[in-house]
């Protein structure tokens, strides 16, 4: 079953060769893929050879190829990580049950709407990443990106197998408008707030695969306890490339700050931009904007979605079947933070309806790590300086506070505060101009642009400064 077709048009381990009506509307998907591709994925490069991993197995050891490959020819295939023998479902109302391997008639419309969700926000960071190859600042860099780029787009292809493969024609249709829905479109945009941001520089690039590769993680976790085998597996495989983009991000802002630490001690001085390198109030204001942002992808904090999600064992927690409690939480209680009289409160809440804050608390506590390993660089350069994640009340539009102006410190202040200082605490357009006035591209080998270090090693054994795209015409 888990055996990989690679010679198959689409390589997969779900045995398409045996079901030929889905196997026909894959393919029939595909070209309008590869034309969604070349239109709105990575600018340029097309026709470069890039040393990419390539999914070719699901197991443990050895699942990935590595080779020189032109974005086109990467291999986009279907697959699941392999079957647990008689897997059954860990939390909610069919707690115990076996798991099932088609969708239940009265949970269909549910689960089209998280894999739809889901769905829509691979290829919307395609879309917002598509420019940045012209701006990279060295080939390391370069590859990174497109890595990232032609994983999230395996990971649409792996929401449109669910679509195809168990939601019929509606299955079909969601999955025409993945592909139709555009970030940042007027008209059609993605469905999730983050998804229609610019990201129109390498640091909100490595803010963005740090953030909300990071929501991505925890909630790939969460489908991956669901009691639908088929999307538990699929999220299982996901999860293991995703590790990869959450590294992108966390070892691109460590070389940021790395970087802006040896400017500050070489000239003396925390400002850096004349020399060339980016401020550390700078980097703490795309921090601000990237965590409240990537925040709100948690939904309200109190949610009936989620408790209906959970009940019906469709999206569980992160790390469900290592919590020690009942998995069905009709007891429990969750402290959720709440605005009273001007204060932020934490109010105890039945745990069901809080289980978005519950994923987002957890994912808090997994977004520190960076934070510690970026101010351990500062505190061993000797400089005096915290980076911090911002209250999580600061700079939000979904969810309790929504609606409130309360500064990075969780004080909440008045809209007149709040305008005086929304240039202090969120990136300027001076910011972004001088950010992007740093973006030139480095296409050397052994060379990297001037506000970055170098990273500590290559990927895959390789050294740094090798050819992970071959540029030349
Ligand atoms: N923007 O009860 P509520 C990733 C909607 S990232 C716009 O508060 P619920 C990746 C919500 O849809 C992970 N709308 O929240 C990262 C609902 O609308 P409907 C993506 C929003 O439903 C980097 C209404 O408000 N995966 O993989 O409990 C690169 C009330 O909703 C927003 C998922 O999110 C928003 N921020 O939870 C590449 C997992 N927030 O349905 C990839 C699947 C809420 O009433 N999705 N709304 O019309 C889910 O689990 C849930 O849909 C959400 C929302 C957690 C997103």
């Amino acid at each position: 079953m888990t055996t990989v077709d690679y010679q198959a048009r689409i390589p997969n381990n779900v045995d398409l060769g045996e079901n030929r009506r889905l196997q026909r509307a894959l393919e029939s998907w595909q070209p309008r893929f590869m034309d969604w591709w070349r239109e709105m994925g990575p600018e340029g490069f097309q026709d470069k050879d890039v040393y990419l991993r390539t999914a070719v197995d699901v197991g443990a050891e050895g699942w990935a190829q590595w080779d020189h490959v032109k974005m086109p020819d990467y291999r986009w295939g279907i697959f699941l990580a392999e079957p647990k023998q008689e897997r059954t479902i860990g939390f909610g109302e069919p707690l115990g049950q076996p798991a099932w391997q088609e969708v239940p008639g009265e949970h269909r419309n549910a689960l089209r709407r998280l894999i739809v969700v889901q769905g829509d926000t691979e290829p919307a960071s395609v879309e917002q990443q598509r420019h940045l190859g012209k701006i990279a600042p060295s080939l390391y860099d370069l590859r990174n990106l497109f890595q990232v780029n032609v994983e999230e787009g395996r990971h649409l292809w792996a929401m449109v197998y669910l679509l195809h493969a168990h939601f019929g024609r509606d299955g079909r249709e969601e999955a025409e408008g993945l592909l139709e829905r555009h970030s940042g479109d007027a008209d059609r945009p993605r469905i999730l707030g983050a998804f229609n941001e610019d990201t129109p520089d390498w640091l909100s690039f490595y803010m963005f695969t740090y953030f909300t590769d990071r929501d991505g993680k925890f909630q790939l976790a969460s489908l991956a306890e669901s009691g639908f085998d088929p999307l538990a597996r699929t999220c299982e495989f996901m999860l293991k490339e995703e590790a990869h983009h959450m590294f992108v991000g966390t070892t691109g802002i460590s070389r940021v700050v790395q970087r802006t630490a040896e400017l500050m001690l070489e000239h003396d001085t925390d400002d850096v931009r004349p020399f060339g390198g980016i401020d550390l109030a700078t980097l703490q204001r795309y921090i601000n904007f990237h965590y409240s942002v990537s925040l709100d992808l948690f939904g309200a904090e109190t949610s009936t979605n989620a408790a209906n999600y959970y009940a019906a064992g469709l999206k569980g927690r992160f790390r469900e079947r290592q919590r020690a409690d009942d998995h069905s939480l009709l007891d429990a209680t969750y402290p959720v933070h709440e605005v009273r009289a001007g204060v932020v409160e934490a109010v105890d809440t039945p745990a069901l309806l809080a289980l978005n804050q519950t994923l987002q608390d957890d994912y808090i506590r997994n977004c520190e790590s960076g934070l510690a390993q970026w101010n351990g660089i500062l505190k061993r350069s000797g400089i005096d300086f915290e980076l911090r994640l911002p209250h999580r009340g600061f700079h939000r539009e979904v969810g309790v506070f929504s609606g409130h102006t309360i500064s990075p410190e969780g004080r909440i202040v008045s809209q007149d505060e709040w305008h005086r200082f929304a240039g202090k605490w969120l990136p300027s357009s001076d910011d972004r101009l001088f950010v992007r006035s740093l973006m030139i591209a480095v296409r050397e080998v052994g060379r990297i642009a001037a506000w970055i270090a170098p990273p500590a090693k290559g990927i895959n054994d390789r050294p740094w400064d090798w050819e992970y795209v071959r540029t030349a015409d």
